[in-house]
């Protein structure tokens, strides 16, 4: 049986360099996740699958990013109640504004928690899915509170450069 929690799933594999910001999250906290390109366009018997499946697999959240006509985080809610957060990749011609905008703008009814352009909303993504679960697990709720606070400390200890 897999224990898989989260999945990370992405529309190609031009993508990772966004979404693996995501994976080195999950991998920071431990918890159990995969990676996979499952395309919306390319393969979308694939991708139907892997969302109908999402629920009985024990998935407790999708991080689904695409770029350009992203439509994969959509696709995969409208299959799924399991959680879907979606994350707008950068793309080559309008920088991922058109990624957001695809994301963020699902009609009423099918909701897709919407992140920000790129490697922030990648990190971002996978530390939302940690709050959710830590909802449930008090260990990564201190988790989560221990990485917050070291963040934090590092802010508090930034030194300013001089004055040109
Ligand atoms: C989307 O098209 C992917 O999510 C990717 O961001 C974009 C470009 O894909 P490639 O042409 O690089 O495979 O489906």
């Amino acid at each position: 049986m897999s224990t898989v929690e989260v999945g990370v799933v992405m529309g190609s594999g031009s993508d990772w360099d966004t979404l693996s910001h995501a994976v080195a999250i999950l991998q920071e906290f431990e918890v159990p996740h995969e990676a996979r390109v499952v395309s919306a366009h390319r393969m979308p018997d694939d991708m139907f699958a892997y969302a109908q499946a999402a629920e009985s697999r024990g998935l407790k959240a999708i991080i689904a990013g695409a770029g350009g006509a992203a439509h994969l985080p959509g696709m995969l809610a409208a299959k799924t109640t399991v959680p879907v957060l979606g994350v707008p990749v950068a793309s080559r011609h309008l920088q991922g504004v058109d990624s957001l905008h695809s994301i963020v703008q699902m009609p009423k009814g099918i909701p897709v928690a919407t992140f920000a352009i790129g490697t922030a909303g990648a990190a971002n993504a996978a530390l939302f899915a940690i709050a959710m679960l830590a909802n449930g697990n008090p260990v990564l709720r201190e988790r989560l509170r221990a990485w917050r606070e070291r963040q934090s400390e590092a802010a508090r200890q930034t030194t300013l450069p001089p004055v040109a």
